[in-house]
């Protein structure tokens, strides 16, 4: 799905932050204009051709009132008008209960649908149209959700959870990232949210509700055989298979989505295999380790991978 160009806002929230942003623009412009233009024209007008010191005037009482009446009546209008984004950007949440939660990891997301028990990593599927409420949450340290079409950026505590409603009203692919410094990998903590028509959201939720068949030949046999076998079983959940860690991305429709290590690199199975080979090398300091696979097992873990559409 093509990128979606940035900064044309895509909710109400992002509309109403870009629209004040706009204004206090053009404003800030104004008195930019106002002042650089009277102080040149008072360089100008009044440089001294030997006839002294220009009339001094004191005690002008209705420059006096101009100077302050206007400036406090525009800081009023900022008021107001930030007080009137920040409500319709940031609806109330309170007795709602959320439709999402997403917890920050150092360094990817992991994104559960309350409504219907799907769990996956980085990339956030919304409807467009339906308002969503999502609770975000930490399990480490502090990071911060930032997608800037779509709205306010949010901090992910721990300890203490935040609700944000997020509510896209144009379909397509927008970029976001982690925007609170979080450790060595915070510039690879990438959002794709991924808005698409209530249908074609379903479809999409249908597909991650139902478990991959398992595998019963050749390589992607010999695949799951090894993840059971292997450390990946103790960080990954893949559905079907029994534990479900959460100490790194679930797996379980891992083939569908676009991007590994939170879009570090694009899913494809040459990509999966260098993953798998050396994850440090793409993301040093990453919580998933190199477990020094040989090829042989990298191309079966791949072929199995591949399977979980
Ligand atoms: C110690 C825990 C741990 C072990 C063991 C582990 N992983 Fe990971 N894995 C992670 C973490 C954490 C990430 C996310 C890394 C990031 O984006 O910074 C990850 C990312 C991945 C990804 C990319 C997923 C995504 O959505 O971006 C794949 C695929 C993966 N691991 C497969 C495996 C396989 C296969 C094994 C076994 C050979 C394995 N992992 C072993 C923790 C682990
Ligand atoms: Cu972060």
């Amino acid at each position: 799905m093509p990128i979606n160009t940035p900064f044309i806002a895509a909710s109400p929230q992002e509309q109403a932050i870009s629209h004040l942003f706009i204004v206090v623009l053009c404003w800030m412009g104004v008195i930019l204009l106002t002042v650089t233009g009277l102080v040149t024209y008072a360089i100008i007008r009044y440089r001294k051709k030997g006839e002294g010191e220009p009339r001094q005037i004191f005690g002008n009482t209705r420059l006096e009132w101009i100077w302050t009446l206007l400036p406090l009546a525009l800081v009023c209008y900022f008021f107001v008008a930030t007080l009137h984004t920040m409500a319709v950007s940031d609806p109330p949440t309170r007795g709602h209960s959320p439709d999402m939660l997403i917890i920050g990891h150092q360094w990817w997301w992991e994104v559960h649908y309350l409504k219907s028990g799907v769990v996956t990593a980085n990339d956030v599927h919304f409807p467009v149209g339906v308002p969503t409420l999502v609770e975000f949450k930490s399990a480490d340290v502090i990071h911060d959700w930032w997608v800037p079409e779509l709205g306010p950026k949010i901090d992910l505590i721990p300890g203490h959870p935040n609700k944000l409603w997020i509510d896209v009203d144009k379909p397509g692919t927008y970029l976001g990232t982690c925007a609170q410094f979080c450790g060595a990998e915070h510039a690879w903590m990438r959002i794709r949210a991924i808005a698409q028509e209530p249908a074609q959201f379903d479809a999409w939720l249908k597909e991650q509700e139902t478990i991959p068949p398992q595998p019963t030949s050749g390589p992607a046999l010999a695949g799951l055989k090894l993840f059971k076998s292997l450390p990946c079983i103790s960080c990954h959940t893949i559905e079907g298979l029994g534990p479900t860690p959460d100490a790194g991305p679930n797996l379980t429709h891992i083939a569908t989505r676009e991007t590994l290590g939170a879009g570090r690199l694009m899913n494809t199975p040459k990509n999966l295999a260098a993953w798998l080979k050396d994850p440090q090398k793409f993301k040093p300091g990453t919580q998933m380790p190199n477990l020094r696979l040989t090829n042989q097992q990298v191309n079966d873990l791949v072929a199995y991978l591949e399977t979980l559409r």
